[in-house]
């Protein structure tokens, strides 16, 4: 570890038992939550260059969209999103690692190849989860699971190229909201300093995820932007996503990914909210907060769960219904205006 890196004993007994387990088997899946995020991507190509550098046989498996700003990173072929193409080896895989998943359902269709008997590795910085492996490495100050595979790779003695680094500082960067959120913390910093000086080209890799819009795309995130609904003495922010105004324009939900931080953007807003029609009477949500404002804690009333300042839901309405749901219980939880 570098000097900088603060692991415990119980945290580096946990880091061994997984280099142990993975140096055993030889047909390792590895798989996220649906509807996969930068750092969940990251964390999984970073995971499977160790393992192929070790021998192993490795599948990535998600189901959902990849965010538009993954298009183009060359190794973007490695996430197996088509569940046609989820082939199990004959001899079956004999380990699965789940990245970033309070629970083993999250994974959805995937987990429908994951057998009974099989190992599981548990790897999450979510402040509730459910323990369904073998081994559960959890850690919820981490800033990603993109810093725990950091911890993973450099107890492992790999050493880290500029590729591997570079998607281990995405999934770092994407998750801490560009070293914004509360969870960016010395040590977050510490391995993105010690990624960069292991090759990651800062400047081109944030110019092709945050400034990378299509036309179209820019000229819709204004349109949803400039007809945000603030609520509770603007201390609330609704954006609204319809299917309908997507498909018109020839695009996908993964290429709005991050329109919500638009709503934490105006200088009162408290609790940010991003309404998604995904399906006929079906609201997907995703919430933002300031400070001690607790979404996640929100989220489980609907449905869903995250982190405290950033959470996901879903209430079964359409768009305005679920705005008026959600809004009632905003009222409930936040303090009163001074
Ligand atoms: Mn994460």
């Amino acid at each position: 570890m570098s000097a900088t890196t603060k692991v415990t004993a119980a945290e580096n007994k946990l880091i061994e038992d997984i280099l142990e387990l993975v140096h055993s088997r030889s047909n390792i899946l590895l798989s996220s939550h649906v509807g996969p995020d930068g750092d969940s991507l990251g964390s999984q190509i970073a995971f499977y260059h160790y393992l192929k550098s070790i021998g192993k046989n490795v599948w990535i498996y998600n189901q959902g969209h990849i965010p538009h700003y993954f298009h183009g990173f060359k190794d973007l072929d490695l996430i197996v999103v088509e569940p046609e193409k989820w082939d199990v080896p004959p001899e079956g895989f004999d380990l699965v690692i789940i990245f970033e998943c309070t629970s083993l359902d999250r994974i959805g269709d995937v987990s429908n190849l994951v057998k009974d008997n099989v190992d599981i590795v548990n790897i999450d910085h979510h402040p509730e989860n459910d323990e369904y492996g073998k081994i559960n490495y959890l850690d919820a100050s981490a800033s990603s699971a993109g810093e725990m595979v950091y911890r993973i790779l450099k107890k492992s003695g790999y050493k880290i190229d500029p590729d591997t680094a570079t998607y281990i500082y995405i999934a770092i960067l994407t998750d801490t909201g560009r070293f914004h959120f509360t969870s960016t913390s010395p040590e977050c910093l510490h391995a993105a300093a010690d990624l960069v000086a292991s090759g990651v080209n800062v400047k081109e890799l944030t110019d092709q995820i945050y400034y990378n819009f299509t036309e179209d795309q820019l000229r819709f995130t204004a349109e949803i932007v400039s007809r945000m609904e603030t609520h509770l003495d603007g201390r609330v922010c609704f954006l609204t996503l319809r299917e309908a105004e997507l498909k018109e324009r020839g695009l996908k939900y993964g290429d709005m990914e991050g329109l919500v931080e638009w709503t934490m953007r105006v200088r009162k807003v408290q609790v940010g909210a991003l309404f998604k029609d995904t399906k006929p009477n079906f609201s997907k949500i995703s919430l933002r907060s300031q400070g001690n404002i607790d979404v996640c804690k929100l989220a489980h009333r609907f449905n869903g769960g995250g982190h405290s300042n950033a959470a996901g839901c879903h209430i079964e309405a359409d768009l305005e219904t679920a705005k008026k749901i959600l809004l009632e219980a905003l009222e409930e939880i936040l303090p009163d205006d001074e």
